[in-house]
């Protein structure tokens, strides 16, 4: 029979090649990027599902196009699921990916000029919190709080401060690169101080917040919470916004018809069968190994004299400067860790003395490898290759052995949905 690999591999081999090299970088490395996970093999198999054939613009029950059976109870049940995992009274689960779903809250919710109290970039922050390089930077006028000393603490009495000075109609937490977690309450309590909403952006963190390993904004009373679907909740790359009722009919209409049009209902299907797999005690063991193998990688590393950001972490991410601790920039660091089969991401630190594009660090992190099964030793064995090629990054012999460690490694933990070599 044949299959859409067979019509792909004559029609466009070029592109073939891509996804076969692709495929097998994916197989024979492992991912530590903390944003990126191995979705399931149903998420695989509805992205490239005939859903994508079909254009939804409007809401269940409320469509711009005909021929809405289906789609409608998709999107009805991913909300749903949406609201009962994370605790919220309504969920919009159309945004694209995270940076609509988070210009849509702001521009939902709030006036071109606005004032919005977010977390710096260097110091975690993301680039649609406000980075002078976005839109949204032009659009709102962002005020930036910063972490504070050797532990990366937030002083919410610094927070306070700054928005009684001020006066934002909107209080941010959320983070792309922090290895803590956030205390809620202090920043809801800032957010009423002033009249502001609260709005948390946990894409990091959402499958860690529905497993229930860490806090949930929304228990706290935020009035917003987005997330990404892709990362620690290994779901399709799509966003989601989770918010209370008052502010639903806002919400919705700014992501459509303001900012997008017709949604990708092959992700919001995928996104539906994520959520219900999310709501298992196969997933909150999954978060809670997550949890325990960033701990142990940081312990491993810490051991081999590495400096952390913060000093360690308390989810599934770490930031490692290796500028301070071996004189090499983080571009350095990612390449050589490319080399060896680990894949890491280049990341600035908290007031970062070298350029973006050449940083002081890099960026771990575990759902990717925790998908895979790996546990306690295998972030062990992780952190010592990690460590052993950093500290002989010019020795191409022992750059060569950590690549065939890391590939053996590998081999005993299949990638969901993606069948052993057949070659
Ligand atoms: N790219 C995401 C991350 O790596 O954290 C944020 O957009």
């Amino acid at each position: 029979m044949t299959t859409y690999r067979d019509v792909l591999q004559s029609g466009d081999p070029d592109i073939f090649e891509c996804l076969i090299g692709e495929e097998n970088r994916q197989r024979e490395g492992l991912e530590l990027i903390p944003s990126e996970n191995y979705t399931y093999p149903e998420v695989l198999a509805l992205l490239g599902s005939v859903f994508t054939n079909k254009y939804s613009e409007g809401y269940p029950g409320r469509r711009y196009y005909g021929g809405q059976e289906f789609t409608d109870k998709v999107e009805r049940l991913a909300r749903d699921r949406a609201c009962t995992l994370f605790r919220a009274d309504h969920a919009n689960v159309q945004p694209l990916s995270g940076s609509p779903m988070n210009q849509a809250v702001y521009l939902g919710l709030l006036e071109p000029g606005d004032t919005i109290l977010a977390m710096d970039l260097s110091h975690g922050g993301h680039l649609t919190h406000g980075a002078p390089v976005s839109h949204m930077g032009h659009l709102f006028n962002f005020v930036r709080y910063k972490t504070t000393g050797a532990q990366g603490a937030i002083d919410t009495d610094d927070v306070l401060r700054l928005a009684q000075e001020h006066r934002p109609k909107l209080v941010l937490c959320g983070y792309t690169s922090y290895p803590r977690d956030f205390d809620y309450a202090p920043f809801r309590a800032i957010a009423d101080e002033v009249g502001a909403y609260a709005m948390a952006d946990v894409s990091h963190v959402g499958g860690l917040i529905a497993s229930g390993v860490l806090a949930n904004p929304m228990d706290a009373g935020f009035d917003v919470m987005t997330t990404t679907t892709h990362k620690s909740l290994r779901g399709p790359r799509g966003g989601m916004i989770l918010c209370k009722k008052d502010i639903a009919k806002k919400i919705d209409a700014s992501v459509f018809p303001g900012l997008q049009g017709g949604p990708h209902m092959n992700a919001v299907a995928a996104i539906a069968v994520t959520l219900k797999l999310a709501d298992t005690a196969a997933f909150r063991t999954y978060a809670k190994q997550t949890l325990t193998n960033a701990a142990i990688l940081a312990d491993t590393l810490l051991a081999q004299g590495a400096h952390l950001i913060t000093g360690g972490t308390s989810n599934h991410m770490l930031v490692v400067n290796t500028h301070s601790w071996l004189n090499m920039d983080g571009t350095a660091a990612e390449k050589v860790l490319d080399r060896v089969g680990l894949t890491t991401n280049k990341q600035i630190i908290p007031d970062d003395p070298l350029p973006p594009l050449r940083p002081s660090a890099i960026r771990l992190g575990t759902p990717a490898v925790t998908t895979r099964g790996m546990t306690e030793e295998h972030m062990t064995e992780i952190g010592t290759v990690m460590a052993t090629a950093l500290t002989h990054a010019g020795e191409e012999k022992k750059l060569a052995a950590l690549g065939d460690q890391v590939r053996h490694l590998a081999d005993g933990f299949p990638v969901p949905g993606l069948a052993a070599r057949d070659d």
